[in-house]
C-alpha cells in the first residue's frame, strides 16, 4: 500500500479557514471541552433562542440518549435561505445542470425562498402540519431541494426514497415512518431516458397497500401522460394560488429534521433520524472547514438527493452556508464521456465532491474523460462512499485535477450525519487513499474483538468514542434496533460497522465493512435484505449473498441459490432471478453472478459459513482455512468446482 506523503500546496494554504496550528488547538479544545468549543461552533447557525444547553449524551447501553444544543431553537429552512437574503438575494443558491446538456438553470437565493414558500403553503393547504412525515420520491431536480426545505420550513419530517428503487422499496419505507404525503414527478431523466417514477409510485400504492398516504403531490417535470388518480395533485396546480411568504415554524433544536432508510446486515432497512439543530450545525460546520469553502465558490457535489450526502453536503450544509451548489440531474457519462469535465468548464467549478466508482470508470477511459476541458476553475477534490484505491486516487490528483488540487477522502457514513474523518485541505498532508485525521469532536478509537483498546499502530474495529452534534439520535421507531446495532457490540462507544488500520503517523486507513453490508458503487446494500428477497422467489429455497472484489463497484454481488427440490435450474431461470431482485428492490441491488448449487457450506449447527463463500466469490478458494466444523465439508468442492469468478 502506498504511503507516499503530498505536502500542503501553497495555494490551498491562501486565505483558509484553518491552519495546522489553529486546527491542533480547536481539535484539542473539541476534545477537552467539548461544550465551550460547540457553543462557539454553534454560532454558524442563526438561532431563534441561542442554546445554552450544549451537550447532553450517554452511550450507557442501557439508555443511549442523544442530545445536543437542547435548548436552541431555530428554523433549518431560515438558515438554509432567509437569513441569507440581506446580502445575497441575487446570488445563485443552486445552478441546475440538465441531462441534456443544453439545459441549466440558475436559481438565486430569492427564488429559492419564494419557490419553497410557495410549496410549504402547498403542503399546509394538504393539512400537512409539524410533525408530519412526507416521503419524497423525485428526480435530480431543482424542485426536489424545493421539497425537503418546504418540510423543514412548516417543521414536518421528510424522508427521501432514492429515485432508484422499486415499488416495493417504496412502499416498504412509506409504512415504516407512516408517511401523510408523498412527493414525486411524472417522470425523471437519466442518461438520455426516461424513469418511470409516478407509474412506480403507483404500483407501490396500489390496493390500498400505504394506508397512511393521504395525498400524492406530482411534479408535472416531463409533461409524459401519466395515470391521475383523485388523490393526486398537480404540483404546479397547488402552489398556483400560494404566496410566497410562509413564516418559518420555529423548532426545538431536538425536533426531527429528516428520516433517511440505509441498509444494515440484518432486517429491513433502518429508518435513520437526524434532528435540526445539531444535524446542521454539523452539517454547516464541516462543508466549511472539509471543503475550505469560500464565498463565490462554485461547488459540486455529484451525488443523488437519495443519499445522506445529498442531504449534508448538496442541499443543508452549502445552502446553510451560503453557497452555490450545483445539482445534476444526470449521470457522468452522458451523452460523452468528458461530461463531468465539461460541466466543471461550463459552470467553473471550484470544488468536485464524488464517488470512488465514478472515479474508476472515468478513469477506465484513461484521458478520454477531461478531453477538450481546461479545469482550471478547479481548487479542492472530494471522495466520498468506499475507500478509494491509490489508483483511482492518483488518477483523479492528475489527470481530473491537474495536479493543482488537494483531495479530501471523506470518511462517514449516514448515521453520522457529516465527515468524520479526513485530510483537511490546508492542514493535512495528504497520503493517497486514507481517510487521515478525526475531524473537530471526533475521537477515533481501534478495538479488537474483545473490545480491547489497540494503541499506536493497529488495525481493528473502528469505533467513536464520544457523541458529536451530527450524530442519528435513533433509528425510526425503533430505539432498541438503534442500540443493538451502534451500542451493545462494545460498552459506551458508537459502533460503525467498519474495520480500520491506524499507520505510524497517527492516520487512519478504513478497510470496509466488518459486517453484513456490501458497498456496491458506493451504495450500501445489505446481504439480508437480498437474501430475504431471493428466497422469496419461488423457485430458490435458500440463498446467501456476499460481495466479491469488482474492479468498477468496488465489490460485485455474489449470488449462491439453491433451489426449490425439483426445480431444473438453466440460464433462462438465472435471467429471471436477476430481473426479481431489480424489480423487488432496485436496479443497484442486481447480482452479478449468481451460482446455483445444490447445498450451501454449513456449521452442524445451521449457520451459513459465510467466510468460505466469501473466498469462493473472491477466486481464493486456496485459503480457506479451516473447514472442520462444516456439516459436510465435501460440499465445498463442488461449490469451488462451479465457481463463476476465475478472475
Ligand atoms: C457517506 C456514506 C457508509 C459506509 C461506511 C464505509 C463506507 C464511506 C468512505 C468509506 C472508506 C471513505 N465509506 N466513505 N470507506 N473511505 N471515504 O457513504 O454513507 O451510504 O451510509 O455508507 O461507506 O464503509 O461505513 P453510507
Amino acid at each position: 500500500m502506498t504511503e507516499l506523503l503530498y505536502p500542503v500546496p501553497a495555494q490551498a494554504k491562501q486565505n483558509s479557514h484553518l491552519t495546522p496550528e489553529l486546527y491542533e488547538e480547536m481539535y484539542q479544545e473539541s476534545i477537552n471541552d467539548p461544550d465551550t468549543f460547540w457553543q462557539k461552533q454553534s454560532s454558524i447557525l442563526n438561532w431563534a433562542h441561542q442554546p445554552t444547553k450544549i451537550k447532553n449524551t450517554s452511550y450507557d447501553k442501557n439508555n443511549v440518549d442523544i442530545r445536543w444544543f437542547e435548548d436552541g431553537e431555530l428554523n433549518v429552512s431560515y438558515n438554509c435561505i432567509d437569513r441569507h437574503l440581506k446580502t445575497q438575494a441575487q446570488q445563485t443558491a443552486i445552478i441546475w445542470e440538465g441531462d441534456d446538456p443544453s439545459k441549466d438553470k440558475h436559481i438565486s437565493y430569492q427564488e429559492l425562498h419564494d419557490q419553497v414558500c410557495q410549496l410549504a403553503n402547498g403542503l399546509k393547504k394538504l393539512g400537512v402540519s409539524k410533525g408530519d412525515r412526507v416521503a419524497i420520491y423525485m428526480p435530480m431536480v431543482a424542485e426536489a431541494a424545493y421539497a425537503m426545505l418546504a418540510c423543514a420550513r412548516i417543521g414536518a419530517v421528510h424522508s427521501i426514497i432514492f429515485a432508484g428503487f422499486s415499488p416495493n422499496a417504496i412502499a416498504d419505507r412509506i409504512n415504516n415512518c407512516e408517511a401523510k404525503v408523498l412527493i414525486t414527478a411524472d417522470e425523471g431523466r437519466r442518461g438520455g431516458k426516461t424513469v418511470p417514477l409516478k407509474s412506480n409510485v403507483d404500483q407501490a400504492l396500489t390496493g390500498n397497500r400505504c394506508k397512511t398516504i393521504e395525498r400524492t403531490i406530482v411534479l408535472r417535470n416531463t409533461g409524459s401522460d401519466i395515470n391521475w388518480h383523485s388523490q393526486d395533485v398537480c404540483w404546479q396546480e397547488l402552489i398556483q394560488d400560494c404566496t410566497s411568504i410562509c413564516e418559518p415554524e420555529i423548532m426545538q433544536a431536538e425536533d426531527p429534521l429528516f428520516i433517511l432508510y440505509t441498509s444494515g446486515s440484518t432486517g429491513v432497512p433502518k429508518g435513520v433520524v437526524h434532528t435540526s439543530g445539531g444535524y446542521l450545525v454539523y452539517a454547516a460546520m464541516t462543508h466549511k472547514y472539509v471543503f475550505d469553502y469560500q464565498p463565490n465558490e462554485i461547488y459540486w457535489c455529484a451525488a443523488d438527493v437519495g443519499w445522506i450526502t445529498g442531504h449534508s453536503y448538496m442541499v443543508y450544509g452549502p445552502l446553510a452556508n451560503g453557497a452555490t451548489t450545483l445539482l445534476f440531474e444526470g449521470i457522468p457519462n452522458y451523452p460523452d464521456i468528458n461530461r463531468v469535465a465539461q460541466i466543471v468548464d461550463k459552470h467553473q467549478v471550484n470544488i468536485l465532491y464524488t464517488a470512488p466508482t465514478v472515479i474508476r470508470s472515468l478513469m477506465a477511459h484513461g484521458t478520454k474523460p477531461i478531453q477538450d476541458t481546461e479545469r482550471t476553475s478547479l481548487r479542492q477534490l472530494g471522495s466520498v462512499g468506499e475507500p478509494i484505491n491509490p489508483e483511482a486516487w492518483h488518477w483523479y490528483y492528475e489527470v481530473m485535477g491537474n495536479k493543482n488540487c488537494t483531495i479530501v477522502d471523506t470518511w462517514w457514513q449516514t448515521e453520522t450525519g457529516g465527515i468524520m474523518m479526513t485530510p483537511l485541505p490546508s492542514v493535512t498532508e495528504l497520503k493517497p487513499g486514507a481517510a487521515s485525521k478525526p475531524f473537530f469532536g471526533i475521537q477515533p478509537a481501534l478495538l479488537n474483538q474483545d473490545g480491547e483498546e489497540l494503541s499506536d499502530e493497529a488495525e481493528g474495529n473502528l469505533v467513536i468514542k464520544a457523541s458529536w452534534p451530527g450524530q442519528a439520535r435513533t433509528i425510526y421507531a425503533d430505539h432498541s434496533r438503534f442500540i443493538d446495532t451502534y451500542f451493545s457490540a462494545y460498552e459506551n462507544v458508537y459502533f460503525t460497522g467498519d474495520g480500520c488500520r491506524r499507520d505510524q503517523d497517527d492516520y487512519y486507513w478504513i478497510t470496509g465493512r466488518v459486517d453484513d453490508v456490501l458497498n456496491v458503487s458506493g451504495h450500501r446494500l445489505g446481504t439480508a435484505e437480498i437474501e430475504s428477497c431471493l428466497v422469496a422467489h419461488p423457485a430458490i429455497a435458500e440463498a446467501a449473498v456476499v460481495g466479491f472484489p469488482h474492479d468498477i463497484k468496488g465489490q460485485g454481488i455474489y449470488v449462491f441459490v439453491t433451489p426449490i427440490d425439483g426445480q431444473v435450474t438453466n440460464s433462462e431461470l438465472t435471467k429471471q432471478i436477476n430481473t426479481w431482485v431489480r424489480q423487488e428492490i432496485s436496479p443497484i441491488a442486481t447480482p452479478d453472478l449468481i451460482q446455483w448449487t445444490q447445498a450451501l457450506p454449513k456449521t452442524r449447527s445451521g449457520k451459513i459459513m459465510r467466510r468460505i463463500l466469501r473466498k469462493i466469490a473472491a477466486n481464493e478458494h486456496e485459503q480457506l482455512g479451516d473447514i472442520s466444523t462444516l456439516a459436510e465439508p465435501s460440499s465445498v468442492q463442488t461449490l469451488i468446482a462451479g465457481r463463476l469468478n476465475k478472475a
